[in-house]
């Protein structure tokens, strides 16, 4: 593999030039350019997990500052989101393979008023590639819709995603209506997204939170042993 040392990655290894490229096109929402680059990247060797973080997720962290800096707005946000989508796509067979035999089924989805759904999809993603079964409700979920999702079928989590301080507050109140509906007691919710804490999933009454995909994963597992599954 060429690695020639033109950037650093945040841990200070030498940044390959595939990752760069993956980055700038993100960036600049050049949607087949970020597909050919991944797909160069793959054919480099380099790995799906590194491809992800610091490829594609390290070019949507810079494309938050821009917008914080108010370089980029909401278009620019959309484009390259859009861009990262499709890297996505190319990246998630290598990202969930090796998962075979179901331990789990998981609903999963981005509370009400919140769009953001790049992360979440991370996070099935990788409960997928671990095994779990992932039934997917998108972006924009009110609490009676997670609720009437739960109690279709057997589910061991409930997984809730948020991008926004003003829709975290929508967690909380698909945790109450959950626990308004009863009988649901057996169900763990795992939450995330970048303005949560640890802090704030207990104080709303989760069971877990997981700061990023690989350990909502960890989470899952873990949640799932101690309720003896
Ligand atoms: Co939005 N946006 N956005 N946006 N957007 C943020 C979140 C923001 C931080 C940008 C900024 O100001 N720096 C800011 C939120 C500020 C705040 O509330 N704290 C913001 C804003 C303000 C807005 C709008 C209000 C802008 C406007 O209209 N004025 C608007 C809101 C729309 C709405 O939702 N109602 C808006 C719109 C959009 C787009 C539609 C343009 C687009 C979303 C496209 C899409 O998702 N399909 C967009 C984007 C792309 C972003 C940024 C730039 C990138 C988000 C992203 O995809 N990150 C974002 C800035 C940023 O985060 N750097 C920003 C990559 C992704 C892999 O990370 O989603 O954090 P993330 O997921 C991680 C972890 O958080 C975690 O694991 C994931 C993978 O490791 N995780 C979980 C996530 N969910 C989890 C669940 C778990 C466990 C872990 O368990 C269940």
């Amino acid at each position: 593999m060429n690695a020639v040392p033109i950037g650093t990655a945040s841990r200070g290894d030498v940044m390959e030039p595939e990752l760069l490229a993956i980055r700038e096109d993100v960036v600049e929402g050049n949607r087949s350019a970020v597909e050919a680059a991944i797909r160069h990247a793959m054919n480099e060797g380099l790995p799906p997990v590194r491809i992800l973080n610091d490829g594609l997720i390290a070019a949507m962290t810079e494309v938050g500052e821009r917008f914080e800096r108010q370089e980029f707005y909401v278009p620019e946000m959309l484009v390259a989101a859009r861009a990262m989508r499709a890297g996505l796509a190319i990246l998630k067979p290598k990202l969930i393979e090796g998962g075979i035999e179901t331990v789990g089924r998981v609903v999963l989805g981005t509370v009400k008023g919140d769009l953001h759904d790049i992360g979440k999809n991370l996070v099935g993603m990788m409960l997928e590639g671990a095994g779990f079964e992932i039934v997917d409700l998108g972006t924009d979920v009110s609490p009676d819709k997670f609720v009437a999702a739960v109690k279709s079928t057997k589910v061991d989590i409930l997984a809730l995603s948020a991008l926004l301080t003003t829709t975290m507050p929508n967690m909380k109140a698909t945790i109450d209506a959950l626990k308004l509906a009863g009988g649901l007691d057996q169900i763990k919710v795992i939450v995330g997204g970048a303005p949560l804490t640890d802090q704030y999933a207990r104080q709303i009454g989760a069971d877990g939170y997981a700061p990023d995909a690989s350990r909502a994963v960890v989470m899952a597992k873990s949640l799932l042993a101690t309720s003896g599954r």
